[in-house]
């Protein structure tokens, strides 16, 4: 086995301190979607988005690393073939943890974007409607996530990434949000074993091969000590 391309979503991180989305008492109970996820919901109350993805930010910096980001950190360093992190989570666990190879298909919180003119660059902690681009000058600063509508980060790299996998593993997501959804069944008809290591059976369970439950912190270092044995 060569090459293990591994999806993450909210419940890698969530025993670090960051909630889910759809969870009982995750982010979704307590927002609504398509006002602060959405394009049309930005254009309608910027500052509550800003407000959602600030409150966020300021969250997510306060946290650290748990078992199982270091777990794939580890993978990385001491696999003798290649190790692909694509994650839909906006944080930065992954990296803080020393995994190198990642891919923020969903954007990041810590990135600020331009909808004037796309350019992007590193978020303050606090981020206002009526911050100017670097470049363009445009009071159209956006948080650089990824929202229902518009298209991942990373389409270019994923596509071949999964084609070529040998091992395709998803970690902590609910298999509700596409395309990260259909990675699965793809990867398994390109000849890809496909793995599922969640807390309980996600939306597309059936797509995967094999299967274990429980806390990420538990189940992803055993998991990754069975793969460098
Ligand atoms: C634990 C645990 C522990 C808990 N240990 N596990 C109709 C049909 C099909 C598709 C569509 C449709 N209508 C529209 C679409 C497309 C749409 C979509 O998928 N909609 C669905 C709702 C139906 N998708 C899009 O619009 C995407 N864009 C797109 O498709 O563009 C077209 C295109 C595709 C391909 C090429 C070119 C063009 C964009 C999706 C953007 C998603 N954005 C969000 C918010 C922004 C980022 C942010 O604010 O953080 O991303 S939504 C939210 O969901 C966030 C997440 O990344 C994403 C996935 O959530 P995740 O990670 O799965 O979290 P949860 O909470 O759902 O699940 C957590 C899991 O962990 C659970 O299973 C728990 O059990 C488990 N867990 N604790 C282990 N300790």
């Amino acid at each position: 086995m060569e090459k293990i391309v591994i999806l993450t979503g909210a419940g890698i991180s969530e025993e670090s301190g960051l909630g889910t989305f759809r969870d009982a008492g995750g982010i979704w109970a307590r927002h609504a979607v398509e006002d602060v996820a959405t394009p049309e919901g930005f254009a309608r109350n910027p500052d509550l988005v800003h407000r959602f993805y600030n409150a966020r930010r300021a969250k997510a910096v306060g946290v650290v690393p748990n078992a199982a980001h270091l777990a794939l950190a580890r993978l990385e360093a001491e696999f003798s073939g290649d190790v692909l992190v694509i994650t839909q989570n906006v944080d930065d666990l992954h990296e803080r943890a020393g995994s190198r190879n990642v891919i923020h298909m969903h954007g990041a919180l810590n990135g600020a974007l331009c909808h004037e003119c796309g350019h992007h660059w590193a978020a303050p902690l606090e981020m206002h409607s009526q911050d100017a681009c670097p470049v363009c000058h445009a009071q159209a600063t956006r948080p650089n996530v990824v929202w229902f509508g518009e298209t991942p980060y990373g389409m270019d790299v994923i596509d071949p990434a999964l084609a070529a996998a040998d091992m395709f593993v998803a970690i902590g997501t609910s298999g509700n949000v596409y395309p990260a959804a259909a990675y699965a069944q793809h990867a398994g008809r390109l000849g890809a074993l496909t793995v599922e290591l969640n807390l309980e059976p996600s939306a597309n369970s059936r797509d995967f091969a094999e299967h274990c439950f429980g806390q990420a912190s538990e189940i992803v270092p055993t998991w990754v000590e069975g793969i460098l044995d």
